[in-house]
């Protein structure tokens, strides 16, 4: 059987990072895409120059030709600009609406049966644009950040708790901003719950309320950081793991920006929620209750990402 095909549309640093990620993991034949002049060639050779002391087996290459993703069946997709620091997401709107037209387009033409990951920012409002302007089935397009925020708040918890990451299981859900909802209800260690671990004295509800809102602001923590950029090697990880459970059927349950018809009172929209995902794309979303106070959070959450989707339809009239 030939090796998957897997596009990444964008090969700046979280390209780079999904290349080399891909390559070691021998997930498939890479492709590196971008417009900037020999960044997608010499990225490609220089993993390729990797693999005889990494022991791969996976072919890289370059290219600015759309023409060179035929039939991939993974598109990941990181094309446009990154914050810098003072920047929302947000702020990202205008340009990266226009990228991802061109995107929408290449992908339609040359790997319509893709399953595609955007991880553009804004990431709720892009995703739904590249959806609408590629045409393709709404369940094989999707976003990442569900995982990486799930993996954020994973980490901090297990630093607080002096636990494996391998035992924590950690859940946000909703827009990936600053509304975005970690749900400490549905986060565990090894199966007991956060609201349980704060009685037996493992944490205090303040300290847990301080990690809640160190996930939300996780993004804007390593931007102040870098200086030049955003965070890239934890977003390219999110991102191959849904890869991952897409090429090797693996019906992983994995939070993703996933097309809403009516699931947890969502209607027409992208939004973070649970999934399981699965060769189908995404096969099913897992229409969880929320509590009172949850659901609050997540409305409030769906409707910043309605603000965004109704910014870009000002901006580019075949959206409205
Ligand atoms: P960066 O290193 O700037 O790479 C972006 C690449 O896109 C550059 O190499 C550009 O040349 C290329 N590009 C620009 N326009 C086009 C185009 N029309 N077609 C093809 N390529 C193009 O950024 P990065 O890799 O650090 O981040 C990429 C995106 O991911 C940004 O929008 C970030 O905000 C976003 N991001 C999202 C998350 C989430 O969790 C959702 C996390 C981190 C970054």
């Amino acid at each position: 059987m030939a090796r998957p095909k897997i596009a990444l549309i964008g090969a700046g640093n979280i390209g780079g990072t999904l290349a080399h990620l891909a390559a070691v993991k021998e997930l498939g034949d890479v492709v590196l895409f971008d417009i900037a002049d020999g960044l997608p060639q010499g990225k490609a050779l220089d993993i390729a120059e990797s693999g005889p002391s990494e022991g791969f087996d996976a072919a890289m290459s370059g290219t600015s030709d759309y023409a060179d993703i035929a039939g991939a069946d993974v598109c990941i997709v990181t094309a446009g600009v990154a914050r810098k620091p003072g920047m929302s997401r947000d702020d990202l709107l205008g340009i990266n609406l226009k990228v991802m037209k061109s995107v929408g387009e290449g992908i339609a033409a040359h790997a319509p049966d893709a399953f595609v990951i955007c991880i553009t920012n804004p990431l709720d409002a892009m995703v739904w644009a590249l959806r609408e302007f590629s045409g393709l089935p709404h369940n094989k397009v999707c976003g990442m950040a569900g995982v990486l925020d799930s993996a954020r708040f994973a980490h901090f918890l297990s630093e607080e708790f002096g636990v494996s990451m391998r035992d924590v299981t950690a859940f946000v859900l909703g827009g990936h901003g600053d509304t975005m909802v970690p749900s400490v209800r549905y986060s565990t260690v090894a199966g007991i719950p956060l609201p349980d671990l704060v009685e037996m004295g493992w944490t205090t509800q303040d300290k847990l309320d301080a990690i809640v809102q160190r996930t939300r602001d996780g993004g804007a923590e390593i931007v102040g950081l870098l200086k030049t950029g955003s965070a890239y090697y934890a977003p390219a990880t999110s991102a191959i793991e849904m890869a991952e459970a897409y090429l090797k059927d693996q019906k992983r349950v994995l939070p993703c920006a996933a097309y809403c018809d009516g699931e947890l009172g969502v209607k027409g929209m992208y939004v973070g929620v649970p999934t399981v995902i699965g060769a189908g794309g995404v096969e099913r979303i897992v229409d969880i209750k929320l509590n009172k106070e949850e659901q609050a959070g997540f409305d409030n959450s769906v409707n910043a990402v309605k603000g965004l989707i109704d910014a870009c339809k000002g901006i580019d009239s075949s959206l409205a």
